[in-house]
Order: C-alpha cells, then structure tokens, then sequence
C-alpha cells in the first residue's frame, strides 16, 4: 500500500431485503422511503463479476448510509463517501450526507443483488479481514478466483453456528468457473487454496501467497469463459466488463 494512487471499480449491490436486525435498526429511517440502496464494493477485478456469490462485511467495521443523489443510498465507510464526494459522486461536492451509522453485524443476512452474477440475489456474509482503511469497507466475493473470499466462504460453510449465519444463506452458492488458466483450471482459487492446503481464513500468509499466484496466472494467462466478451482474454476484457457495468449504472470509477 502507499504506492499512489489506486483505481478500484465500485460495484453496486441493490439491497432486496434488509436483515431481521437491519430492518429492525433501520425502522424509522424516512429518509430511505423510495431510494434505491446499495452496498458498495471496491474491486480491482471487475471481469470477475460473473462469479459473485456473496458479499462480505466486517462484523465490527463502522458502516453509514449515504445520500448520494435523488435517487441513491450508499452503504460503505464514511471514510470512502468522503473520497466519494471528493471525485464528483455526491450531489454537493465534498459534502457527505450520512442519514444513519451501522455496523457490519447486523447487516449479515441482507438479500443484495449482485450485477452480473448468475444468482439472483445474494446473501451478506461476516468476513475477518475486512479493513475499514481501504476501499469501500465492503467486499464483493468471487470465490472462484479470489483465495480469500474462497477460505472465508469454505469456513462459513462449515461453522454457520460460530459465524452466527444461518446455512442457508451459503448453501447452493458454489464457485462460479468463469476465467480458464492454464496452470490452474477454471476454479484458479479453490485449486491453489488446495494445492497449498489452507485451512481457513487465520492462514494469512499462506493466502497472501495464494492471492499473488491466482492474481497472476488469471492477469496474464486467463481466458474469459462466460459472459458478454466470452473468448477475449482477462487483460481485454477488463476495461471493456468495467465500462459496460458504468453503461448500465451498476458501477462506477473510484480512486483512492
Ligand atoms: B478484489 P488492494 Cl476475484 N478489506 O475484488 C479487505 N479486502 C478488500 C477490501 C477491504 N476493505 N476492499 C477490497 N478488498 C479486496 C475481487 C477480487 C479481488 C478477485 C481476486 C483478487 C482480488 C473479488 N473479491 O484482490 O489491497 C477486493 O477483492 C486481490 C488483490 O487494494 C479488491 O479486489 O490491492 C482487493 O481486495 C483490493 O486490494
């Protein structure tokens, strides 16, 4: 980190329905009466859309809605609203409109739908390593091709009760395969997190290393399997997926 500026996607993930305890907080929060509310996340890889399965929160991370326009209501850190109001995406630049705080608890079990995805909608999931310091605070999951959203996906399947998820909210959400490597088949995360036997989402350093060789091998060798540049490689279609998402307004450019 620290080395200039970063160019991440954010990508919007339309809530459907709020949590028991997020509706529960959330009563009596007019202000939310026919907006359009979206958890936000910050992705570097916005080709691997197609493969979402869950969204991830970090349980004691501070969250806060946003006013963003007439229309939309942001769910990040208010550290990126900030940046966000900073790059021309509030209505008043620089100017936040928070209308609640939130944190990531109560928020787990929210229906989202996640643009691109096969899946109609998608639950909002704890994970541990979320930092509150980078990004949006929330972080989409490609479990396909992201080692960390495999492992933390992995540990929700197998100890729903100690992560305080109902098992529904995981089960029938298998990895997506949508980039081919040649190294490391169309499933590059669950390979390599087999290939290197990690545990759990406590294995940092092993996944530190998982998440540089999938990282990698995807970048410089993957083929798109899936999708709307289907055949084209990872490298080509990155910009063209990340400019069609804007079109449709399902996401949009943000620095930090
Ligand atoms: B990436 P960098 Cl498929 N805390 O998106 C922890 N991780 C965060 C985060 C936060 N607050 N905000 C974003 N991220 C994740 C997709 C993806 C990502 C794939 C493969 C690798 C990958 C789906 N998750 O990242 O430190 C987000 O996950 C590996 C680099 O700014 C984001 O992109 O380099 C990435 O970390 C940003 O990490």
């Amino acid at each position: 980190e620290g080395v200039g500026p970063q160019e991440y996607t954010g990508i919007k993930l339309r809530v459907l329905e709020w949590s028991e305890k997020a509706k529960a907080a959330l009563e009596g929060v007019g202000a939310l009466e026919g907006k359009n509310v979206f958890l936000v996340a910050a992705t570097l890889r916005p080709e691997t859309m197609y493969g979402q399965t869950n969204c991830y929160v970090g349980t004691e991370v501070k969250y806060g809605l946003f006013q963003i326009n007439e229309s939309d209501v942001f769910v990040c850190t208010y550290r990126a609203a900030r940046n966000m109001a900073f790059q021309g995406l509030s209505m008043e630049h620089g100017v936040v409109s928070q209308l609640f705080e939130i944190k990531g608890s109560p928020l787990i079990g929210t229906k989202v739908k996640a643009p691109l995805s096969k899946y109609k909608f998608v639950y909002v999931l704890p994970m541990e390593n979320v930092l509150p310091t980078k990004g949006t605070g929330v972080v989409t999951s490609v479990p396909s091709d992201s080692p960390d959203d495999y492992i933390t996906l992995q540990d929700l399947i197998k100890k729903p009760s100690y992560y305080n998820i109902d098992p529904s909210w995981v089960s029938g959400y298998e990895p997506v395969p949508i980039i081919d490597t040649p190294t490391f088949g169309d499933l590059a995360a669950p390979t390599v997190c087999k290939l290197k036997k990690i545990n759990s989402q406590k294995d940092r350093v092993q996944l530190a290393e998982a998440k540089e060789m999938v990282y990698k091998e995807g970048f410089y060798s993957g083929l798109m399997k899936v999708g709307d540049f289907k055949g084209k490689s990872v490298q080509e279609a990155k910009p063209l997926i990340k400019d069609l998402m804007i079109s449709t307004n399902e996401a949009f450019v943000y620095d930090e």
